[in-house]
């Protein structure tokens, strides 16, 4: 982060594990893969990080196997709930990045994913005032 970068957003960081799958990338549909991923929110970008089960290594060393895979800028994006027909899972989150990229990230247990909702909305709407 540069020093410039305002106190509210270093306080809302947050990482975790969340099943997602990408649905739309420069606006356009494509297939759908679920998988849990290791996911950081930061600075105002949610990081997605490989899932370790399907990450290439030839190395048994665990910490090499977590590898950034997709960054979101979180400034412009939109989160909500999705609607029903975008998933037959419950608790699903829709995240709609600037970059016509969309992503839906999904947990079992509500309170995780509520807890993930708020932070990505209070993020995204602090972002607003920069
Ligand atoms: O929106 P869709 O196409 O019903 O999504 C399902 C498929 O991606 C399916 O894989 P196939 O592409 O092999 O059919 C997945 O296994 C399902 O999980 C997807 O649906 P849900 O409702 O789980 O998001």
């Amino acid at each position: 982060n540069s020093p410039e970068t305002p106190h509210n957003v270093h306080n809302l960081e947050k990482a975790g594990i969340l099943n997602k799958t990408k649905v739309c990338e420069n606006g356009k549909k494509v297939r759908k893969n679920w998988g849990h991923t290791w996911t950081v929110l930061h600075g105002g970008v949610l990081t997605f990080h490989k899932d370790p089960k399907s990450a290439v290594t030839g190395s048994s060393n665990k910490t090499n196997q977590i590898v950034p895979e997709v960054t979101v800028d979180l400034r412009g994006a939109t989160i909500g709930w999705a609607s029903k027909d975008k998933s037959s899972k419950k608790n699903v989150l829709e995240l709609k990045g600037k970059n016509g990229v969309e992503f839906l990230l999904q947990y079992d247990t509500e309170s995780i994913i509520s807890d993930w909702h708020k932070a990505l909305m209070d993020t995204i709407r602090q972002l607003e005032y920069q």
